[in-house]
């Protein structure tokens, strides 16, 4: 797929015709001058310009966030985040103290697809543990 950029006579570029007063003849931004395929509707010199280099789009990211609660036990809590986020122990100790001490805390950014599975994960492995640990996402 091709994406039109612009359609009309081509786009100002910097450092031409500046100050000059000297007319200048239309800019052509086609790979075939003249040819049959350069997008010129042969009446008008209007061109369109069609992107070759694909446009890459960056994802959104989001949060994966621990709440706190009164019942899960720290240990669990520290074997979650080294099982599910891979974190080391030590890592994962703070990781927890955070929780426990603001209420909240981020165990990693990841695509709104593993973001998704992360948070499942937990839920289903607290679950199945019989702990009441919250975990949810957060677009950033
Ligand atoms: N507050 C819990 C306790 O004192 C520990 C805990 C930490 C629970 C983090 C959940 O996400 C959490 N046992």
């Amino acid at each position: 797929m091709s994406d039109v950029l612009m359609q009309g006579r081509a786009a100002p570029s910097l450092g031409r015709n500046s100050g000059s007063g000297v007319p200048q003849p239309p800019i052509r931004a086609a790979a075939n001058p003249g040819g049959p395929t350069d997008g010129d509707d042969g009446r008008s010199g209007t061109a369109i310009i069609t992107r070759t280099k694909p446009k890459t789009k960056r994802p959104s990211l989001y949060r994966v966030l621990l709440l706190n609660d009164d019942y899960t036990p720290m240990e669990f809590v520290v074997h979650v985040v080294e099982k599910f986020f891979n974190k080391s122990q030590e890592d994962a100790y703070q990781i927890m103290m955070h929780v426990h001490q603001n209420g909240v805390g981020e165990c990693g950014i990841f695509t709104y697809e593993v973001a998704e599975t992360k948070v499942t994960q937990v839920m289903d492995f607290a679950r199945k543990h019989q702990h009441p640990l919250q975990c949810v996402m957060e677009k950033k």
